[in-house]
């Protein structure tokens, strides 16, 4: 995994542009309240800003300018939003994705003829390469389309318009998946791919991937899902564009439907024995179907996913991955997908290399089922909206009503991972709450309750479920612990904790410990915020092994510094006590060294570790005790 590690370097160098960064999305949101993006923090947490946190703001008044320099020269690598048309996930992606401009600068006219499948190779993006782009170089003109092009699509269409529309990839499978044997008798496929307000070279690029690369007999056809475009040409061209292809349809929704109910919309209308769907900005590799088929084939309760490797949102290069570096799904208690390392028990149960991985969950983006089995499920769940939890919904109910979900280590599909949703949403409902209340109601049984604590017990009006209970009822679904125990045994358990919420300073009642970061970051240090009473990022627990947890990252004070604001950072759970070690005791939060957690008196953000004293209320804090008898899971 080299490049995760010359990724982290650039963290390190980044830290300060981070930190601006934080601010600026703090500035961004103080300034327009309504914006539906301001509401929903990472991970769907709503986070109500108030009053008092806007002059947290202004006292870092000098440092608006410079933030505005730097939100200038960084026009397109900043999270102004949280991108929620897209899972966690792709945002790890995403900020993998470093620009490497380091390599020679060319610039090419964006190509006209896009019909034209290219027979030499050597185009722009030939090969799944990069392209590049000196944006300084290009005339005023391409200069304002190259900005256009980023601002409407969250990723680089000036230079996807660029590239063939059916340009070539390197074959990027394992030696061993070119002599698999596949089962004979492969099931033929609906191909079904929604859009909202795609780019057209990458809407298309994605269709020819799966004509050009799909072996013909096994294809029966194409659908493609317009779910309300209303902005740019594609969905205006779109009946011509595809009279050349021949099997592929589009059906358009009458209102903006959102990815759930759209895929419902192309699922009812297909005919193919399996159903394979992929995001509107994929590309698929060479050999990518058979490896999705055959373990359906074999098991028509089975659902597979590809290795979804990252198309390049900057210059559309088309990465790979090693297959002995293949990742599987999770999840953690707010409820949001998480990939974590193939377990050492699954590599075992395996044979060979090529043998297909069990995954706990799936992203959701890209996978294949058989279209009778999808039906008996009760497919989605069409009181969902937009995006966000269908891909738990099904995962849960896969593996609990006697299915399997397997990861394909011969089937690579790219995927255009982007850092900020170009779309707009709703800003009535905090839909991803709505969705994910609604899955956990259903299969998750009482250990719904983890979440629930996440959102401070408040529910929503998720609508009803009783449908969907007796889908499971009507399957005789195993419960969610037969998962948990025998699906992913590696999963943590918050019921073992001894404390749990929000943990608030006695001195300044008003002020909290703040992770300042999604469960995704490592190595943030904690701050005093406003207590918003919405857990994310002012949820704690003690654990029994004596660990302050958030999901996966634990406090950790490792400099041995006092008086030192910043110096307790979150960082990978590590379970071997030293600098994760915390107690509880007389409201005071006593690490290891024998220190305890303060928080300044002068101001409101920065904590330190001090010397003990059990007289200071700035190292005094409340944190809520787990009762014993809540704790029967
Ligand atoms: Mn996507």
């Amino acid at each position: 995994m080299a490049p995760r590690r010359r990724g982290l370097l650039k963290y390190i160098i980044l830290i300060p542009i981070v930190w601006f960064l934080v601010v600026l999305t703090f500035s961004i949101r103080t300034e327009s309240p309504i914006s539906p993006h301001a509401h929903n923090d990472v991970h769907g947490h709503i986070v109500k800003r108030t009053a008092t946190e806007e002059s947290f703001i202004d006292r870092l008044g000098p440092a608006r300018a410079l933030v505005n320099r730097i939100r200038n020269a960084l026009q397109f690598q900043l999270e102004q939003h949280a991108d929620h048309d897209h899972p966690v996930e792709e945002r790890l992606k995403a900020r993998e994705q470093v620009d490497e401009m380091k390599a020679q600068v060319q610039v090419i006219a964006p190509e006209v003829n896009h019909d034209v499948k290219n027979p030499n190779k050597t185009g722009p993006g030939e090969m799944g390469s990069a392209v590049r782009i000196d944006k300084n170089a290009l005339s005023e003109e391409d200069k304002e389309k190259f900005n256009i092009g980023w601002k409407n699509n969250a990723f680089n269409q000036y230079a996807s318009d660029m590239i063939s529309v059916r340009r070539s990839l390197a074959d990027v499978r394992d030696a061993e998946c070119k002599v698999v044997k596949f089962h004979p008798n492969l099931p033929d496929t609906s191909v079904i791919i929604i859009f909202h307000n795609e780019a057209r070279s990458v809407l298309l690029r994605t269709i020819w991937s799966v004509l050009d690369r799909s072996p013909r007999h096994l294809l029966k056809e194409v659908i493609v899902v317009d779910d309300f475009s209303d902005k740019g040409d594609t969905y205006k061209t779109l009946e011509d564009d595809i009279k050349p292809m021949k099997i592929v349809r589009v059906l358009r929704t009458k209102k903006r439907e959102g990815l759930i109910r759209a895929r419902l919309v192309g699922a009812y209308d297909a005919n193919g024995t399996v159903l394979v769907f992929l995001d509107s900005h994929c590309e698929c590799a060479e050999g990518w179907l058979e490896p999705l088929l055959d373990p359906i084939a074999r098991n028509p309760k089975v659902s597979t996913i590809p290795i979804i490797e990252i198309i390049d949102d900057s210059t559309f290069e088309f990465r790979s991955t090693a297959i002995r570096n293949i990742q599987v799904g999770g999840f953690d208690w707010n409820l949001i997908y998480n990939w974590h390392n193939t377990p050492e028990r699954e590599m075992k149960r395996r044979r060979n290399r090529t043998d297909p991985i069990r995954s706990p969950t799936m992203a959701g983006g890209l996978f294949a089922i058989n279209r009778a089995w999808f039906e008996e499920l009760g497919m989605y769940d069409p009181g969902m909206d937009i995006w966000g939890g269908e891909n738990l919904e099904l995962s849960f109910k896969l593996w609990q009503c006697g299915g399997e979900l397997v990861c394909a280590p011969c089937s690579h599909v790219g995927h255009v991972f982007r850092k900020r949703s170009p779309y707009s949403w709703p800003t009535t409902v905090n839909v991803i709450k709505k969705n994910t209340v609604r899955l956990a109601e259903v299969w998750l049984d009482d250990y719904k309750k983890y979440f629930y604590e996440r959102i401070n017990f408040d529910l929503g009006d998720y609508g009803d479920v009783s449908d969907r209970i007796k889908i499971r009822e009507r399957l005789q679904c195993k419960p969610f612990k037969w998962f948990l125990d025998n699906i992913f045994p590696e999963q943590y358990i918050p019921g073992e904790s001894l404390y749990y919420g929000e943990i608030r300073n006695q001195g300044k009642i008003k002020v909290c410990i703040d992770s300042q970061s999604s469960s995704d970051d490592a190595g943030k240090s904690i701050i005093g915020f406003p207590c918003h009473g919405q857990g994310g990022n002012q949820f704690f627990l003690l654990t029994k092994m004596f660990e302050i947890r958030k999901e996966d990252k634990c406090l950790d004070f490792g400099s041995g510094k006092l008086h030192q604001e910043g110096d307790i950072r979150s960082m990978g759970c590590h379970s071997m006590k030293g600098n994760q070690m915390w107690s509880y005791e007389n409201k005071m939060l006593r690490h290891s060294s024998g220190n305890c957690i303060e928080l300044s008196s002068t101001n409101d953000r920065d904590i330190y570790m001090a010397p003990c004293n059990a007289s200071n209320t700035c190292q005094q804090w409340y944190w809520k005790k787990r009762e014993l008898n809540s704790t029967s899971t």
